[in-house]
């Protein structure tokens, strides 16, 4: 049985919504076979996101961390490649917090790869009839904060642990104009329960070698 930690955020920038936590509670309520999933929500927060992050591993104690967050305009589910070392924020967070190019751990290495597979997890998700692509920035925000802190937890606390980011879009219920793109959270959710088994059944350090890769 492999145990999953999957977190959310909590709603930022004045929505009452977000739709990685909304995704990442259908997982737990609904776990693949095989898998158990413990679901977390971590404050829109830079100092103490990562606090959260280190308790709900200690209290889950997973083989796989999953943190979640929504990145409003993408059109499809996007597993983040990398977290780099910069808080650079262009709106405060829930806190009132705009750091403007601080480390996110001072003296920490520049990035963190994420030790996920991340092309077999976006093939994962488009068998699933979700939309889905690699991405190569989490930005700059609380988002990439957490991406980053998950590879510093795994390099530097919890070494068996796999983890990574994958950002999910605006909910539909977000969009009512309809001029962005949408993905109900439970559409997101099922395809999270591929990303998942697909990422359990990957030996560490394998990948699918296929072409996703970015021109610009
Ligand atoms: N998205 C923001 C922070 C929290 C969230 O869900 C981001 O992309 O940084």
């Amino acid at each position: 049985m492999t145990r999953v930690l999957i977190t959310g955020f909590a709603p930022f920038d004045g929505a009452s919504v977000n739709p990685s936590w909304q995704a990442a509670s259908l997982v737990a309520a609904e776990p693949p076979e095989g898998l158990t999933v413990t679901a977390a929500e971590l404050p829109c927060v830079f100092d103490t996101s990562i606090d959260a992050l280190r308790d709900a591993i200690r209290a889950a104690v997973p083989d796989l961390v999953l943190c979640l967050g929504q990145a409003g305009g993408r059109p499809g589910v996007t597993v983040e490649r990398v977290g780099i070392n910069i808080d650079d924020a262009r709106i405060p967070d829930n806190a009132g917090n705009q750091p403007i190019d601080e480390p996110v751990v001072p003296g920490g290495p520049a990035a963190y790869f994420t030790n996920l597979p991340v092309k077999a997890c976006v093939a994962a998700l488009r068998e699933a009839g979700v939309p889905a692509a690699v991405s190569n920035t989490a930005g700059t925000f609380v988002c990439n904060h957490i991406a980053y802190g998950i590879g510093h937890l795994v390099a530097t606390e919890f070494p068996h642990v796999r983890g990574g980011f994958v950002h999910v879009p605006w909910a539909p219920e977000q969009v009512t104009d309809g001029t962005a793109p949408a993905l109900e959270p439970a559409t997101v959710a099922r395809g999270l329960r591929a990303l998942l088994v697909a990422a359990a059944h990957t030996p560490a350090g394998q990948d699918l070698k296929v072409t996703e890769g970015a021109v610009h």
